[in-house]
């Protein structure tokens, strides 16, 4: 299988910052450094130089060169970059470029919400939907779940919530990650110097049911994510009180497209789990600080849940999801839950101040330890989110480690400038096969985040044009030609696998809407789809847009919640 990659040089699609870097990559035969031009939309040769030769590329097999035109700063729409008689795809240099990515970005969570008729008039006709799981026949949940047999003798109301990914499944721990990531994008925009107190992400930015409400919209959207995670903890008086359940989903696999309203299947509650209920308590937590001058109320509900789900987990600390119990939904198994312990006794720390939570959080392995992966973070290891929150949110925090705390993310923000340098396709991710990996497109934001966070911790522009540069990956500037944005650059990811848009196989059934990240390239071609079409391929040609490939091209709320705190950060940015 060869997939058609369209013209050897290859450029972020969507474009540049007008003072920002602008890289690109040309694949070719050529060993000696080539000329390029840069044009304009009228074919005026704007700029020219010579490319870099980088030798054979060992994440995508490729003889490759790099262009930096970084020097051209002139605002404009339909460049191209010329090199080795080939042309880029079209793309503008703009202060603009992201603006709307902020919004897009952010709506993927509005579509895939559980329990509300979806509004065509907010989000456009083609996605309009009754409700899902709300128990009107066909379906069979969510507001009056049984547990699995033999788990519980109670049932809970579960409804609300997002759906993970591409299935009806909703997971605490992959809700907790998310939510983390929605609540820190708004949160950076009240400490960050380059978000200028946040403006830009309040009340009437998003097209959610709630705007005018005033209460910024993306604390409407996380709210409806808190709510359900709320709703999975254990009641008081029942065995593991104050625990949560792990997830809640289908009892069996069902086939796509599908629509929530549409499933038949009987929805199970799975057994409570220390990585669920820490995910509640960090997030819970998070909520208490930030809701308190929008609903006090909200706040000291989160507040009561963070510390009697915080102090649940401590009494039951070693309780894991089972790696087997993925008929239905994931299983979204761990065993270490050291990391889970850190980020929530940061969080609750953060909001209370209290001694107890320093405590706890001192006495972690993480504390001191390095928590920033060369392959990034994500909803297995959670130490980075804690370690992020505690360098960035006002706290009592003694100098000295604060400093050592700050200091932990530039360290780690320098190790993925040199990634990103070494990279020829500029992404800040090493290039072996196993940094190939399920969902890997989202640990490559999440370490572009670290590099934002350098710079807002620091004003040193190159970690700034570091981020910045990582995006150039995502959209375009990959072995592929392809961006992983919907609706984002000329050749875009469109047939992620996910139930609600099954345009590919229905084509009464939309596409992802616009602002929805695809998993991206596999080593492990973890689908029968993948495994047959791609085997052998070079790791970052492991990745196919079809609605099969659920291990390369699935959407999912941890993802996109990675995009929405970048393209905040990125569109911050302005001409930058
Ligand atoms: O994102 C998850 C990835 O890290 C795991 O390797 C993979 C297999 O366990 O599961 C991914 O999560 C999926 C979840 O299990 C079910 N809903 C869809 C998720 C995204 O593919």
């Amino acid at each position: 299988y060869v997939p058609d990659t369209g013209p050897r040089v290859r450029v972020n699609q969507v474009g540049y910052l007008p003072n920002g870097p602008k890289n690109a990559t040309v694949v070719t035969s050529a060993t000696d450094p080539l000329p390029w031009q840069l044009r304009s939309a009228g074919g005026a040769v704007v700029a020219s130089g010579q490319a870099t030769a980088r030798g054979v590329d060992p994440a995508s097999g490729q003889n490759v060169q790099s262009i930096d035109f970084s020097a051209h700063h002139t605002a404009g729409t339909g460049y191209t970059l010329v090199a080795d008689g080939e042309t880029s795809h079209p793309f503008d240099i703009s202060g603009d470029l992201y603006t709307r990515l902020r919004s897009d970005a952010l709506q993927f969570f509005y579509v895939q919400r559980s329990g509300i008729a979806i509004d065509g008039d907010l989000v456009g006709t083609e996605y309009a939907r009754p409700a899902g799981h709300l128990g009107v026949t066909p379906n069979q949940g969510d507001t009056d779940v049984p547990c699995q047999a033999g788990v519980c003798d109670y049932r809970l109301d579960v409804r609300g919530g997002w759906y993970d990914a591409g299935d009806h499944g909703k997971y605490v721990v992959n809700g907790g990650i998310a939510t983390y990531q929605l609540l820190s994008t708004f949160e950076r925009t009240k400490t960050a110097a380059s978000a200028g107190g946040g403006a830009a992400l309040g009340d009437r930015t998003l097209r959610v049911p709630e705007r005018g409400n005033g209460i910024p919209d993306i604390l409407d959207e996380a709210r409806w994510e808190l709510e359900f995670l709320i709703r999975m903890q254990v009641p008081a008086g029942k065995p593991l009180a104050g625990m949560a359940h792990h997830k809640i989903h289908d009892r069996n696999w069902t086939g796509l497209p599908l629509a929530p309203e549409d499933d038949p299947q009987p929805r199970e509650l799975h057994p409570p789990s220390t990585a669920a209920t820490l995910n509640l308590a960090a997030t819970t937590a998070q909520c208490a600080r930030l809701y308190a001058r929008y609903d006090a109320a909200f706040a000291t509900r989160c507040g009561t849940v963070a510390r009697t789900a915080y102090a649940a987990a401590k009494a039951n600390p070693a309780i894991h999801a089972s790696p087997t119990d993925a008929t239905g939904g994931g299983a979204y198994d761990d065993t270490d839950v050291t990391d889970e312990f850190y980020w929530a006794a940061a969080e609750l720390y953060l909001t209370t101040g209290e001694q107890a939570y320093l405590a706890d959080l001192t006495a972690s392995p993480h504390h001191t330890g390095d928590v920033f992966a060369s392959r990034g973070f994500g909803w297995q290891s959670v130490a980075a989110l804690g370690r992020l929150d505690l360098a960035t949110v006002p706290s009592g925090l003694p100098t000295a480690e604060r400093t050592r705390i700050r200091a932990s993310v530039t360290t780690a923000a320098d190790r993925y400038l040199a990634e990103l340098r070494r990279q020829a396709y500029g992404l800040p991710m090493p290039g072996d096969p196993d940094s190939y990996f399920w969902g890997g497109n989202s640990n490559v934001v999440n370490n572009a985040i670290v590099l934002a966070t350098a710079y807002d911790l620091t004003g040193q522009a190159g970690y700034r044009d570091g981020a910045v540069q990582a995006m150039d990956y995502l959209f375009g500037r990959n072995a592929l030609n392809m961006s992983y944005v919907t609706g984002w650059g000329e050749q875009a990811a469109r047939n992620q696998h996910s139930r609600i848009f099954g345009n590919q196989l229905d084509p009464s059934s939309p596409n992802p809407p616009a602002g929805s990240l695809a998993g991206g390239p596999n080593t492990a071609l973890q689908d029968p789809f993948a495994s047959q079409l791609l085997a052998g391929c070079a790791p970052m040609f492991c990745y196919v847009d079809d609605i099969n490939s659920y291990s390369t091209n699935e959407v999912a709320i941890n993802w996109n919640s990675a995009l929405a705190w970048i393209a905040s950060f990125l569109a911050d940015q302005g001409d930058g």
